[in-house]
């Protein structure tokens, strides 16, 4: 495969500032006529290359006539326009919706057609340049049958329809905002909508449309009622207003990403749109929310200002992240959210950028753009932009993104445009703060305390570890956020403070103490590092409790039960009472904040304590954390009964207190089943049959999935046969036998690969299963190599048909230096046998070749 590299951009030597596109629509065949309105930008003659991917021109016409002066390179097509400097291309191709189960392009989900564009797949509808910094005002006339596809929709407004001939009928649409071709959409089917309005900040109505299947309409409430929530958020927070008459979403149940942010016409997942209480959870709620305002937020951060090339990602992904993730802070508990956030960040970006595909969230190179679509770009990515936020203030931040979006309003921008624009709007210098976007890795700080006549300092020394490629690292600049507290009682401390960190190393005043000060350091998370800080139980325990700012509390109380499960799996003998009195010292405190409560009292990940030790023990691992969960269980038994013995709130009340109080009796519920206790199986199942909404059900049947009880079976055969109608909650069924701690789930995920109801065209469906077990990690790195072994077999299976979905499975694969020699041995056998295949997709090659570094 050939591997593209930052710096050899150029500039388009052509523009296409018109597309006109006529669709004669078919499920097995779609007729597509182009005419790209090209000028050109050079001095001098110029080839125009359009990228294709699987295409043959049918006919190719310039200004009109037939055109013999072109090529095919590739897959590409090559025109040769001679002297001129501006034309008229058109161009007709023919593609099969049915056949496409890459699911880039235009495809057919459930008799219906639509769209994913971004990054390349334009190029698999028509011959295009198809590249970000080409902007293009499109528009489309789309013909098709008119039972079949009764709505025809596409980006903008439709500005004329009518009948044809056969039972046809068409319309044609026009978006008047230039855009790049990744942001184009269509979509034909038989669709109802759950209509609304939203009335701008500036008076103007906006018509507003999310288009299902019959019979889901009743399911899209809570979408709609996020997308207004954040249309006003936009206005208020960014000042940024609505810019067309009409906002319309589809929710389509074969797509590879969670949605697309296509102009005026986002294409959903279903599984982040159809939510009611009786088949989504709340936490299922929350994903609709936040997806919602990320894909609306992009109309701004992405689709009015977007990227020049691809590279430059994070500039619309990093910043959008950041944006939903204020917005829910906003819309729920700020304190919750942002310990879900560092848990995404510390379960999916720190091992990436621990791993052989560790990369900047502005990569120097790729081989296959859809690679890097990760947590990196996205979650580290919105981190970048927290921290320039907190450097600066939220008014002076807000100075700096007016900056940006007045100065680059319709342009396809850079990385450094947006940090230049901060710069300039917020006032502060970002030099050194640059090197985020060019070194990869996570940053350690090693913290020590000094202490000199009763003058207490932080010391601080600061290491950026190699990644592939990128051998010597320079000290990162971050805001740090801490506060030092007496633990005698005197009441001595040093407020919430905040100081700039730039050096390898640096020393910070904290103020008189009598004695060692207990210090809260990295406060909010505010800055996305490893900090090494060996503290004494009793100190966090003290932070557990006392510490003012909730994220600190929740850092302690993780770091105390880090700590001693890191203790024990390494077989070091220490008491798990310390931790015990402070789960139930958090406990306490449930009146006033249950969903805090129920975040702060999970145990970590084994993933995550897996990540603090040289080499991983998953076996040893998971007996040490079921132990201590069982330990707690058993010694909070009155208190997690009293939890459960409480009346559950009803599942149609979706407020904070409600969804914290669902979310603790799940809690409670896993640490009673954890003890073994006799009558813990007929709770769950009682739990489970008693629930009155997903949530509930849900937690009791995951609990029950993890023991071999008859409520086990008999829990999973209702929740089948009740559910075995909806896919979005037979992936559910699919998932929770896919965690189980169960030493045979292994084995029973072989098996349910063969359920008659599961399917390797539907993203959704695959990652139930497949992402669920590479996500358990006892199971997935059970001795024998055979989870690894099955996800192999996946990888070689799915590739012909959606690579892109295929190649996301392998980085758990690639973290085979973490492991034992015996695993890592297993794990590079079966990058080997995948990259042996023949034909292998350029996704795939480089997800498993890198791996192998
Ligand atoms: N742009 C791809 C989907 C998303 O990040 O919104
Ligand atoms: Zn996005």
């Amino acid at each position: 495969p050939v591997t593209i590299h930052r710096g050899d951009y150029r500039p388009p030597e052509w523009q296409v500032p018109d597309v006109a596109l006529d669709f004669a629509l078919g499920i097995e065949e779609t007729r597509v006529s182009a005419a790209l309105s090209v000028q050109r930008t050079t001095d001098g003659p110029a080839p125009l290359l359009l990228r294709g991917d699987g295409l043959t021109p049918a006919a190719v016409r310039v200004d009109g006539e037939v055109w013999n002066d072109w090529r095919m390179d590739g897959s590409d097509l090559i025109v040769d326009l001679g002297e001129r400097t501006a034309a008229v291309v058109e161009i007709d191709t023919v593609v099969n919706p049915a056949a496409n189960t890459q699911l880039m392009g235009l495809y057919a989900s459930n008799d219906m057609l639509c769209t994913q564009c971004e990054a390349e797949g334009f190029r698999r509808i028509t011959f295009h340049p198809d590249r970000p910094d080409v902007l293009s005002r499109y528009r489309v006339r789309m013909a098709g049958d008119k039972t079949r596809f009764p709505i025809l929709l596409s980006n903008g407004n439709c500005i004329d329809r009518g009948e044809g001939d056969g039972g046809t009928h068409w319309a044609l649409w026009e978006d008047p905002w230039p855009k790049p071709s990744y942001l184009f959409a269509l979509v034909a089917g038989d669709l109802v909508a759950n209509r609304d309005s939203f009335t701008t900040m500036s008076g103007r109505t906006v018509e507003l449309g999310i288009w299902v299947r019959a019979g889901d309409e009743d399911r899209t409430g809570h979408a709609m009622q996020a997308l207004k929530n954040s249309m006003r958020w936009d206005e208020e927070v960014y000042g940024r207003e609505y810019d067309l008459d009409l906002f319309n979403i589809v929710a389509v149940g074969d797509f590879n990403m969670g949605a697309m942010e296509n102009k005026g016409l986002n294409i959903f997942n279903t599984r982040y749109i159809l939510a009611d209480p009786d088949t989504a959870t709340d936490m299922d709620y929350d994903g609709v929310e936040g997806v919602v305002a990320h894909e609306y937020f992009h109309n701004w951060s992405g689709n009015r200002v977007t990227c020049r090339d691809w590279f430059q990602l994070s500039l619309k992904e990093g910043f959008t992240v950041y944006r939903d993730q204020c917005f829910s802070a906003d819309m729920g508990s700020a304190a919750v959210k942002r310990i879900e956030d560092v848990r995404l960040l510390r379960a999916a970006q720190f091992p990436e950028d621990a791993g052989p595909l560790a990369h900047p969230i502005r990569p120097d190179s790729f081989q296959e753009i859809s690679n890097f679509y990760t947590a990196t770009v996205y979650n580290k990515g919105a981190e970048i932009i927290r921290m320039m936020a907190t450097m600066v203030g939220p008014e002076r931040f807000r100075k700096g993104t007016d900056l940006y979006f007045e100065r680059h309003d319709g342009e396809a921008a850079t990385c450094e445009d947006f940090v230049r624009a901060i710069e300039d709007g917020a006032g502060i210098d970002l030099q050194q703060f640059r090197r985020w976007y060019e070194q990869a890795g996570t940053p350690r700080l090693k913290l020590s305390l000094v202490e000199e006549a009763g003058q207490w300092s932080l010391d601080i020394v600061q290491t950026v570890p190699p990644t592939p490629g990128q051998p010597e690292k320079q000290p990162m600049m971050m805001p740090l956020r801490l506060a030092a507290f007496a633990m005698d009682g005197s009441g001595a401390h040093l407020a919430d403070t905040l100081v700039t960190i730039s050096g390898a190393t640096q020393r910070i005043a904290l103020g008189r103490f009598a004695v060692r000060p207990a210090l809260s350091v990295n406060r909010g998370f505010s800055a996305p590092v490893i900090v090494d800080f060996a503290r004494a139980p009793g100190e966090l325990a003290w932070l557990a409790a006392h510490d003012d700012d909730p994220f600190a509390r929740y850092e302690a109380l993780q770091q105390l039960m880090l700590d001693t499960l890191v203790a024990a799996v390494s077989g070091k003998d220490r008491d798990p009472q310390t931790v015990i009195d402070a789960v139930a010292q958090t406990l306490s405190g449930r009146a006033a904040d249950p969903a805090f409560v129920a975040e702060a009292v999970l145990l970590p990940s084994e993933a995550f304590i897996g990540d603090q030790m040289l080499t991983v023990d998953p076996d040893a691992i998971r007996r040490e954390r079921l132990a201590l969960q069982a330990a707690i269980g058993a010694a909070l038994e009155s208190e997690w009964r009293a939890i459960l013995d409480g009346a559950a709130p009803p599942a149609t009340d979706l407020s904070r207190g409600a969804k914290g109080g669902r979310r603790l009796r799940g809690v409670a519920l896993a640490y009673l089943a954890a003890t073994g206790m006799d009558d813990a199986a007929a709770l769950a199942f009682r739990v489970f049959s008693q629930a009155d909404g997903m949530t509930e059900r849900q937690a009791a049947l995951a609990t029950l999935a993890h023991g071999d009880s008859d409520e086990r079976a008999h829990a999973l055969d209702i929740f089948y046969q009740r559910y075995r109608d909806n896919p979005l909650v037979l992936d559910k069924w699919f998932q929770v036998q896919a965690w189980s701690v169960r030493p045979d789930t292994v084995d029973a995920v072989r098996a349910l690969a063969q359920h008659p109801d599961f399917t390797l065209t539907n993203p959704n469906r695959v990652r139930a299963l497949y992402g669920a077990l590479t996500g358990n990690q006892a199971a997935f790195h059970q001795a024998d190599g055979a989870g690894y072994r099955l996800i192999a077999d996946l990888v070689i299976a799915l590739d012909p048909k959606n690579p892109q979905t295929a190649a996301r499975m392998i980085p758990p694969l690639g973290r085979w230096k973490r492991f034992d020699e015996r695993r890592q041995a297993l794990m590079k056998a079966e990058l080997e046998r995948i990259l042996a295949q023949p034909g292998l997709s350029r996704d795939t090659t480089e997800q498993a070749s890198k791996s192998l570094l």
